[in-house]
């Protein structure tokens, strides 16, 4: 297998461009858990650039998507071999670190917001909602190229760095500090998360409760894209979690978190999936981070 390169997202650069911030600060919900004690806190909690600290939510303008700040940590990625439903490219294990906070999207992206970029002529194309609905629907029948467009759009729009998370923040943020095959332990349920054809389509943006680090349906709903290049094992990945393992020329990107249409083992936190980049399906969409 080739060793991949990797792009280095930059995530230390961020601290040399701190600069104030215009937009106003989206109160933190009340009764949130606050992040797990395990998790390391940054000495500047909230981290430069970002308007509030660990665990409140922002909005860089009014049509942008809604973020909150998930504190710096380490967690071991993938699973163990004993794992029920595991697959061989879940491994080996390894320990990676997210050096510094970093902006996460509540919510996976939805019709409203992927439309704002259509009017603004900065997504290219309109996805098709099968009769679903758009509004707080998540965006599907977008390719992992479409979301990139996406991303641009909300860098030009406000400046900030915005991208997809990579692989490793991905499912740093699923965990929110559980080791267990899902983030709600052993098993996940219906009432926890849209899979399994229970309900035979996407549910609305935040239908199921959050998890510690107060992200919405990072298990199920929608597949969402990731930056990284789809490898077959973690031989070779990064353990700086800011880093996507991109290999030059590569097709498939990778998917994570299962959808509507999955059986529970695909909501597992370690669960791998991935496509071609232009693939467009009606169980995919994606969320943001930002620097
Ligand atoms: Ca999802």
């Amino acid at each position: 297998m080739p060793t991949p390169n990797r792009l280095r997202s930059g995530i230390g650069t961020a601290l040399m461009m701190a600069v104030a911030m215009l937009c106003a600060p989206i109160p933190k919900a009340s009764g949130q858990a606050p992040a797990p004690a395990q998790q390391q806190r940054s000495a500047a909690p909230g981290g430069p650039g970002f308007p509030v600290q660990v665990g409140q939510f922002f909005r860089d303008c009014p049509e942008c998507p809604e973020m909150v700040v998930i504190p710096a940590g380490r967690f071991h990625m993938g699973s163990p071999a004993n794992e029920k439903g595991r697959y061989s490219n879940e491994g080996p294990q390894r320990d990676v670190a997210l050096r510094m906070p970093l902006a996460v999207g509540r919510f996976e992206i939805t019709f409203a917001e992927w439309d704002a970029c259509v009017a603004a002529r900065g997504c290219s194309h309109r996805p098709n909602d099968r009769g679903w609905g758009r509004g707080r629907q998540p965006v599907v029948d977008v390719s992992w190229e479409d979301a990139q467009q996406y991303v641009e759009w909300l860098r030009q729009r406000t400046g900030r760095r915005y991208r997809l998370l990579t692989e490793a923040e991905w499912e740093y943020a699923a965990r929110a500090g559980t080791m267990t095959a899902f983030v709600t332990g052993n098993a996940i349920t219906e009432a926890q998360a849209n899979y399994g054809h229970a309900v035979n389509r996407p549910r609305p943006a935040g239908s199921y409760a959050p998890n510690r680090f107060g992200l919405h349906d990072m298990q199920g709903n929608v597949w969402e894209w990731v930056q990284d290049c789809l490898e077959r094992t973690y031989a070779n990945a990064p353990i700086d979690a800011s880093e996507a393992v991109v290999t030059p020329g590569c097709a498939w990107r990778a998917l994570r978190g299962g959808s509507w249409s999955n059986t529970a083992a695909f909501l597992r936190s370690a669960m791998r999936y991935g496509v071609a980049a232009t693939t467009r399906r009606d169980d995919t969409g994606f969320r943001v981070a930002r620097m």
